[in-house]
């Protein structure tokens, strides 16, 4: 299998195999050069799923979609030069947000370097501290223990994507010629005996077996600790941040292991859209006790008008509400911080205590325990007083948050009907309609930055698997449409993509994805001409620069690029799009659903539905 013609496609083949024994499933390769022993060798694989993408920037995104909405690391392929500089963006986001990715750029021999050479830059520290590890592969050579080399690496790149901190590793693969795999003689041919040398040969399998811990049992000292001030507190909370891609999975944290302890002692479970917590079956359970519900979504309406917690487990990455983040910044309040690798996510410096552990294992840990104490005292004669809180015994607590919830939900359905939308539209209707519309299961990817914070207060929590994903990791509004079709490429549910019209524009190239890639999506772009975020920032008021600098109105006809693309493209009305969405859902193939806005005026109308909200919640509170 390793025999190979010359030393660049030996090396290339024994990489891959190595990658593919090592569980690796996909890569996407970006043209040229340099990299042809790798893209040969990926391109022949036939346990590696290929995905061929024309730009290096949207070949990064792509791959970052792809391990985001999987949680296993994608390759990445591109030649020498500024093509490596075109994956860093989606590198620093994989970074941040903890999204597995293994990045291959090929390189001159080092002879070659800072010598004049075409198309040779210093990639040997590119992406700095934003990959967990990056190794220069040695020059191939048919050596025994410069392949063994190659191999162990192999198997360690993969592993440092996700052993600890999930995210981007990087290997620097130098190649001389020749790089295609043809007969060499001399310096750069492989002897035929190479491939029957245990180095050559491989091993039945990987060559290094790599495992990762298991998810280690959670110490019983936070456990007691989190329990005591859970159990005492009058108003305790659960706030589920953007999960990690690795905790979208429930074998890694059991939205029904977090409804169970919320519902022991009383708490409210604040979920982002993100936090795979908002959506799902466990949903059911807000309809059981309406009076007490567990799972809020509307929070970001009304939070500021509640009472503060005075006991607050966080899971996740920060929320995507400021309100709530100030919120909890304000709390007079013991915060327990869960993370998997003990990393400070929590910008306000409010939080007083950190506990490195697997959030789902805390719960589940928790939920066990709340069960059994549940259990023995139901069976027990005795009168013990250690029972588990009931949302009762701390003064409607949690009621005061369904209250609140009936009350932001009750307000923006009055500000959805065709009556109002027509006299005032706005872009947070499409957000509502495109929950509450989505087939169970979706994924529905939401860009920067307006659509995503519109998700997180018009997401009405709904029983559907959706798996909702964003880049809120470094928040970037380029690569947008990349990283929703590469999310898309790992799934058979239905694609929504939401996305600004500028987070469109700066990803066009993203598009051709659609078709080479073979994935299909339901695009809805709010064409809002323009940054409509930047109406939320002081700078509204210095105008000029504000319309020509921030705001940046481009009068973009975006038909012309789905014509371009190939893709159907209709324009609607905001209510015209509940039924041209529910039409696209059922349709093959992928529609382009433009919703045209005056960004001012949304924004006027979330200000006085925010003011409604908060009137009524605080009047409700008095
Ligand atoms: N450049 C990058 C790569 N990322 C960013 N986050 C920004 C600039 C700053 N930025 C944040 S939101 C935004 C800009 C320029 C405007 C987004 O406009 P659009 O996609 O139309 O969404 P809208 O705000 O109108 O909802």
């Amino acid at each position: 299998m390793t025999s190979a013609p010359n030393r660049a496609t030996l090396w290339g083949r024994i990489l891959v195999d190595e990658l593919a024994a090592g569980g690796l499933e996909a890569v996407c390769l970006a043209p040229g050069s340099r990299s042809t022993p790798l893209t040969i060798a990926f391109a022949e694989h036939p346990e590696i799923e290929v995905f061929s993408h024309l730009d290096e920037r949207s070949a990064a995104f792509f791959a970052l979609g792809r391990a985001r909405r999987t949680g296993e690391p994608t390759a990445l392929v591109c030649t020498s030069g500024t093509a490596a500089a075109n994956f860093h963006p989606a590198v620093i986001e994989a970074d941040q947000a903890r999204v597995p990715m293994l990045v291959l750029t090929a390189d001159r021999p080092p002879e070659l370097r800072d010598s004049g050479a075409n198309q040779t830059v210093d990639q040997l520290d590119l992406y700095g501290d934003a990959v967990r590890w990056h190794a220069e592969l040695p020059v191939p050579e048919a050596s025994e223990r410069t392949v063994r080399s190659l191999r162990t690496s192999a198997a360690r790149a993969l592993l440092e994507t996700t052993v600890s901190e999930p995210g981007p590793v990087h290997l620097n693969c130098p190649f001389r010629k020749p790089l295609e795999p043809i007969e060499t003689d001399g310096l750069e041919s492989v002897p035929d005996e190479f491939s029957e040398t245990p180095a050559g040969r491989g091993r039945d399998g990987a060559f290094v077996e790599t495992r990762k811990p298991e998810r280690e049992a959670v110490d019983t000292a936070d456990i007691d600790s989190i329990r005591s001030v859970l159990e005492s507190a009058a108003r305790p909370l659960i706030v589920a941040g953007p999960a990690d891609p690795a905790t979208l999975s429930p074998s890694q944290l059991d939205p029904a292991d977090v409804v169970a302890v919320a519902d022991a002692i009383g708490a409210p479970v604040l979920a982002d859209p993100l936090s795979n917590l908002r959506f799902g079956p466990h949903v059911a359970a807000n309809r059981s006790t309406s009076d007490a519900q567990t799972i809020y979504g509307g929070y970001d309406g009304y939070i500021d008008e509640l009472p503060t917690p005075d006991a607050v487990v966080r899971c996740g990455a920060s929320p995507t509400s400021k309100r709530l983040r100030h919120a909890l910044r304000d709390a007079d309040a013991r915060q327990f911080l869960l993370d998997p690798v003990g990393a400070w996510r929590e910008a306000t410096y409010t939080a007083t205590d950190l506990v490195a552990a697997e959030p789902g294992a805390v719960f589940e840990t928790l939920a066990d325990e709340f069960a059994d104490t549940n259990t023995s005292t139901s069976t027990s004669t005795s009168t013990s007083t250690s029972t588990t809180s009931t949302t009762a015994s701390k003064g409607g607590w949690r009621t005061r948050f369904a209250e609140a919830e009936h009350t932001h939900w009750t307000h923006c359905a009055d500000a959805r009907t065709e009556e109002a939308l027509e006299s005032t539209p706005f872009e947070g209707a499409i957000l509502a309609s495109v929950f509450e519309g989505a087939p169970d299961p979706a994924t529905i990817f939401v860009s920067n930055s307006m659509p995503i914070r519109d998700g997180d207060r018009f997401g009405r929590p709904r029983e559907a698997d959706l798996t909702v994903l964003a880049n809120r990791g470094a928040s970037g509004i380029d690569g947008i449409t990349s990283s929703a079709l590469g999310a898309g490429s790992a799934t058979d549910e239905p694609l929504v993509l939401v996305t600004g019209d500028l987070a469109f524009y700066h990803d066009s190239n993203g598009l051709l994805a659609l078709e080479r890639c073979g994935v299909d999506a339901t695009i809805v772009l709010l064409d809002n001409d323009g940054g409509g975020i930047f109406h939320k920032l002081p700078v509204e008021e210095f105008d000029p620069p504000f319309t020509s600098q921030f705001k940046t109105p481009h009068g973009l006809e975006f038909d012309a690029l789905a014509e371009l693309y190939e893709l159907e493209f209709e324009r609607v009305t905001p209510t015209e799009f509940e039924d041209t969405y529910r039409q696209s859902l059922a349709s093959d193939g992928t529609q382009v659903l433009s919703v045209e806005f005056d960004s001012e005026t949304s924004h006027r109308r979330r200000e006085e539905l925010d003011e409604a909200v908060r009137d009524a919640v605080g009047a409700d509170d008095d």
